[in-house]
């Protein structure tokens, strides 16, 4: 056998899962590679990213070297992280109670990075947010009521999450870490706010990880999903706006003047269909707010 035929069978491709100081994990058929990135990584400026498919050679040991990495779905800065399909957007109408802004940024975001959004109404042992539920579900989004005290939902939302690259994101205290611990109890998160508090230097400086769920589901740990506050109307999101809001899209194209805003303008169908009450007024009011912060975004790319 020659060289180049060896190191053709030891070549495959994974998932990273981890990264740590200079290595990358990366989960393959035949377990988890603990890689070092070729140095034309370097050169290409590409940072690989947990989340990022990913060429790898078996060097033997369980050692390996990062080749290249497959095209991304999308990517995110903070936590840096790649390739998230489902961005699980946690609320809660007992306290603390969620603003409904924050959902509606939270999932302007995922459909601006075309993460399908799940918005789950966590705590409906206390109270179940039915008018919010009824609010996303007929603008087009999966909404859940679950509970981390009963386990109501929690099979539906394992539905939701089979085989997918999951992010839980949502204000502190919603029940991020009591729900993931129900899916994963070898997580042990701790799930106290004071607790979360008291942590917050070790969780903003921790390492983003995989983990994978029974049923398949990757989902990304990592505290940072908490806030999108780099990612909040930034330059792309100010170009896409109208488009973020899913249930805008039966009408957009037919305002009466092509530059409408859909803020209060005349003859702009959006604006119809929100006194038809065919778009929720907390949906529209939500766009309104990032319309204005996005009026404060530079029109170039920094
Ligand atoms: N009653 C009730 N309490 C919950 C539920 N989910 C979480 N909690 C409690 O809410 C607090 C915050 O939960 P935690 O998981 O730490 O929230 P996180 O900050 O989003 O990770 C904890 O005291 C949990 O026990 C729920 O579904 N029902
Ligand atoms: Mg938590
Ligand atoms: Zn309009």
């Amino acid at each position: 056998m020659n060289v180049e035929s060896v190191s053709g069978a030891n070549v495959m491709t994974g998932r990273i899962i981890k990264a740590i100081s200079g290595f990358w994990y990366v989960e393959t058929e035949r377990g988890v590679l603990r890689c070092r990135a070729r140095g034309r990584f370097r050169l290409d400026k590409l940072t690989p990213l947990v989340g990022d498919m990913a060429e790898v050679t078996d060097l033997g040991g369980g050692e390996g070297s990062l080749d290249s990495i497959l095209p991304r779905k999308n990517a995110f800065v903070r936590p840096a992280v790649a390739n998230i399909e489902l961005m699980v957007i946690i609320a809660s109408a007992a306290v603390p109670v969620t603003d409904p802004f924050l959902i509606d940024r939270m999932a302007a975001v995922a459909e601006l990075k075309s993460c399908e959004p799940v918005i789950c109404f966590n705590k409906c042992d206390i109270a179940r947010a039915e008018e919010l539920y009824a609010v996303y579900t007929k603008a087009g989004f999966h909404a859940v009521h679950t509970s981390a005290a009963t386990g109501e939902g929690l099979d539906r939302l394992k539905e939701l999450l089979r085989g997918k690259l999951c992010a839980f994101t949502g204000n502190s205290g919603v029940g991020k870490s009591s729900l993931l611990n129900l899916l994963q109890p070898s997580l042990a998160l701790p799930t106290d706010e004071i607790s979360l508090k008291l942590g917050r230097g070790r969780h903003t400086t921790r390492h983003v990880e995989l983990y994978r769920l029974p049923g398949g589901a990757l989902i990304a740990d990592t505290p940072g999903f908490a806030s999108f506050a780099e990612e909040d109307v930034s330059f792309e999101m100010k170009q896409n706006l109208p488009r973020l809001f899913r249930e805008f899209a039966p009408y957009l194209g037919s305002c009466r003047f092509s530059d409408c805003a859909h803020v209060g303008d005349e003859g702009c169908s959006i604006l119809k269909a929100l006194r038809e009450g065919e778009i929720a007024p907390s949906r529209h009011e939500s766009y309104v707010r990032l319309r204005l912060q996005a009026d404060k975004v530079k029109n170039w790319r920094q």
